[in-house]
């Protein structure tokens, strides 16, 4: 099997997380899949934040965001749920909407760029759960994750609306609890598990102790579900699940300790790679005894 996309980063993983980054490009070709980087990308735009302030502006980067793939000729694989969000749902409008693509092939023309519609857009969840399986992927793991207990967060974007990413059951997807078990692990179920992080659509940044009220709301039944580990993919809620738990702690002397990675950095660790090598030791929440628990600590490998 050959597969190969264009390589959408977003603004979050090379900026705050490049640890997701790093474990992306190692991991990816491991598995058969070749990427080629998104020269001159910019940031998607955020859906839940540019997105509700100027859906013009909006509408008008991320198609120049699809041009720039449709020049390589290859679909894009994001590795956020906002960036798949806003690329995919911007490509349908482009699509179905005329008007709005003769205003956007306008401002395009006069910077080069031609949208032709060429592409699609792939989230990494499911470019691994449904475009290669969780059957396939078993076949890669030589360390598998059998001692952990794993908290899956979808978040919002991922599967909803349907109508843009029809590759997963909206309300009640299984996705990630598939690719988690084929890692090894066990996927534990909690309440309200698609119930937002607390990070989205500007809620992190702009009314703080909402958010955090949110996430914690979320930690708590992690918590009494009994996971050892969170797992996401989006570095948004990444960002919110990791150093949420710091400013819970410094706001609010609220504790948790459960450590915090995306599933890139999941399947890194299940085929062989060191914590360190795929970034998880650079995250917010992590000490030895993390360590020890994901047999990844240093020299996994
Ligand atoms: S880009 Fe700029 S802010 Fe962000 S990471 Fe994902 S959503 Fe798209
Ligand atoms: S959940 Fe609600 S809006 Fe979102 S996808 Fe990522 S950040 Fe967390
Ligand atoms: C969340 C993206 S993944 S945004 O904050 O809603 O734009």
């Amino acid at each position: 099997m050959s597969l190969k996309y264009a390589l959408f980063l977003g603004c979050v993983v090379p900026n705050r997380y490049p640890g997701i980054e790093a474990a992306t490009r190692k991991v990816m070709p491991k598995i058969g899949v070749e990427l080629e980087d998104m020269t001159g990308a910019s940031c998607c735009p955020a859906p839940g934040v540019i997105g509700s302030m100027s859906r013009d502006s909006w509408l008008a980067l991320a198609s120049r965001n699809l041009c720039l793939a449709e020049r390589l000729g290859l679909d894009i694989l994001t590795v956020c749920n906002g960036c798949f969000a806003t690329l995919s749902d911007a490509n349908k409008e482009l699509k179905e909407i005329p008007e709005k693509r003769e205003r956007v092939t306008k401002l395009l023309h006069g910077i080069g760029l031609n949208y032709v519609g060429r592409v699609k857009v792939r989230h990494i969840a499911e470019v691994l759960g449904k475009e290669i399986g969780p059957k396939k992927i078993q076949e890669y793991v030589t360390n598998p994750l059998s001692k952990l207990k794993i908290a899956v967060h979808y978040g919002c974007h991922l599967v909803k609306p349907r109508v843009s990413r029809d590759f997963d059951n909206p309300e009640r997807p299984t996705v990630l609890d598939d690719l988690v078990k084929a890692l090894g692990a066990e996927s534990v179920e909690y309440e309200e598990k698609m119930a937002c992080c607390g990070a989205g659509g500007g809620v992190r940044s702009g009314v703080p102790d909402v958010s955090l009220r949110m996430l914690n709301e979320k930690l708590s039944n992690i918590q009494n579900a009994g996971a050892d580990l969170i797992l996401n993919v989006c570095p948004f809620c990444h960002l919110q699940f990791d150093k949420g738990q710091v400013e819970l702690k410094q706001g609010y002397d609220i504790s948790y300790n459960i450590p915090v990675v995306h599933y890139v950095q999941a399947l890194g660790l299940a085929i062989g790679f060191s914590a360190s090598e795929l970034g998880i030791d650079q995250h917010f929440i992590w000490n030895s005894s993390i360590a020890e628990k994901l047999g990844g600590g240093d020299g996994a490998k």
